[in-house]
């Protein structure tokens, strides 16, 4: 096959961005402002529609409740189609309310519990109104002290709250459920790893699904193996992409470690899990302290649709014949060539070819986009540490 016809298998593939990686955001220590920052979900989207609009890549914008909170999700909606994408996953915060300091699904007062599931209700009438079907769950619940509370308690407390979230999905709709060992409690956190969030997506229904944000593992962890065993269990429902040195950085995703995201790529090629049909829903989770956040989105997207199109060039015959050969160096070797492989060229023709431009950041950077809203935005909206 030519390079063009193995780039194919990228036709339908997309990425799903956050409208918090617009606004200023990320670390609990100083939040610096970039000028022409969003003033409101509207700017943000905004903005998405861009690297869009540059990329081809992105039609869809993360939301997530309360930071994007308007009078009128219809005319959040249509302001999205306007520019060319339209609203994806609605995010709930669990995070940001006195009333959370022990639990908010977990909570031993059922007053407390009630409150954290009626903020999901609110978060499917939006998916109603905007036209989305999926509502992502991270829950930030944990401990700090051994003793500190009976952590079965917390899981049966859990498994009721979301049994009563998912009963007030429409039909069309999907719960995805987010893990994350670590933060804001240390010593257990309730949903810590992808085989808690698994039993509970198990026990809820087909439609819930677990999200894997790259960030949320400990050092070293084999992510793609947990890739392929949710695959293979049928409740991968989507990623949260970003590169991580320490703890959940939220730096551009294939930034650190783009070695890291091939090997997830082709973990998922290897199945046809990055077709539309496969219903992953690949999705950003970043924030860009420092660098400018439409050029840091824009390199994001692009960071995943190279290590997509390396992935695809996986001599899958070759591979096989040698993993069955037990021949370790030749099998490694076929994997290794397809991640040496310069994709850059063969992606900037598919570009052009479908009427893109050839190198987006460049074009980006030429439009004056950047300077024109430095000069008509003034103020931004902040949103907190993810
Ligand atoms: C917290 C978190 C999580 C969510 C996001 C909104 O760790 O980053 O990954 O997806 O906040
Ligand atoms: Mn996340
Ligand atoms: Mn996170």
């Amino acid at each position: 096959m030519s390079p063009q016809e193995v780039l194919s298998g990228l036709d339908g593939f997309t990425i799903e961005v956050p409208s918090w990686a617009y606004g200023n955001s990320g670390t609990r220590f100083k939040v610096f402002s970039t000028p022409g920052t969003p003033r409101d979900p509207f700017e943000k989207i905004a903005d998405a529609a861009r690297v869009h609009a540059l990329t081809g890549l992105a039609p869809r914008v993360s939301l997530h409740i309360p930071w994007d909170r308007v009078e009128d999700y219809g005319a959040l909606a249509a302001h999205a189609e306007e520019h060319g994408v339209r609203i994806g996953a609605i995010n709930s915060n669990l995070f940001q309310d006195d009333d959370y300091k022990f639990g908010s699904l977990t909570h031993t007062d059922p007053k407390v519990r009630a409150k954290a599931v009626e903020h999901h209700l609110e978060c499917v009438d939006i998916m109603a109104k905007t036209g989305s079907t999926d509502l992502k769950l991270w829950l930030p619940d944990g401990t700090n002290y051994a003793g500190q509370a009976s952590l079965r308690a917390r899981q049966d407390r859990l498994a009721d709250s979301l049994t009563q979230i998912y009963a007030a999905l429409e039909p069309h709709h999907r719960l995805l459920v987010e893990y994350k060992f670590f933060e804001p409690y240390f010593y257990a956190m309730d949903i810590p790893d992808w085989g808690t969030a698994l039993l509970h997506c198990q026990a809820l229904g087909d439609r819930a699904q677990v999200v894997l944000d790259t960030g949320h593992h400990a050092p070293g962890t084999n992510i793609e193996f947990i890739v392929m065993q949710l695959l293979r269990a049928g409740r991968l429902g989507a990623f949260d992409f970003n590169s991580r040195y320490y703890a959940d950085d939220d730096l551009i995703v294939g930034s650190a470690d783009p070695f890291q995201l091939f090997r997830i790529m082709a973990e998922i090629a290897s199945v046809g899990g990055h077709l539309p049909e496969s219903g992953v829903n690949f999705m950003l989770d970043q924030c860009h302290n420092i660098e400018d956040k439409i050029a840091g989105q824009i390199r994001s997207v692009l960071n995943v649709e190279q290590a997509l199109a390396k992935a695809l060039l996986v001599d899958t015959d070759a591979l096989t014949s040698a993993e069955e050969a037990g021949d370790v160096i030749g099998a490694h070797d076929v994997l290794m060539d397809a991640f040496h492989t310069d994709v850059r060229g063969a992606l900037a023709d598919r570009r052009e070819a479908r009427g893109l431009p050839r190198d987006p950041m460049a074009a980006y950077r030429a439009s004056g986009y950047a300077a024109e809203i430095a000069a008509g935005r003034i103020g931004g909206t902040q949103a907190a540490w993810t």
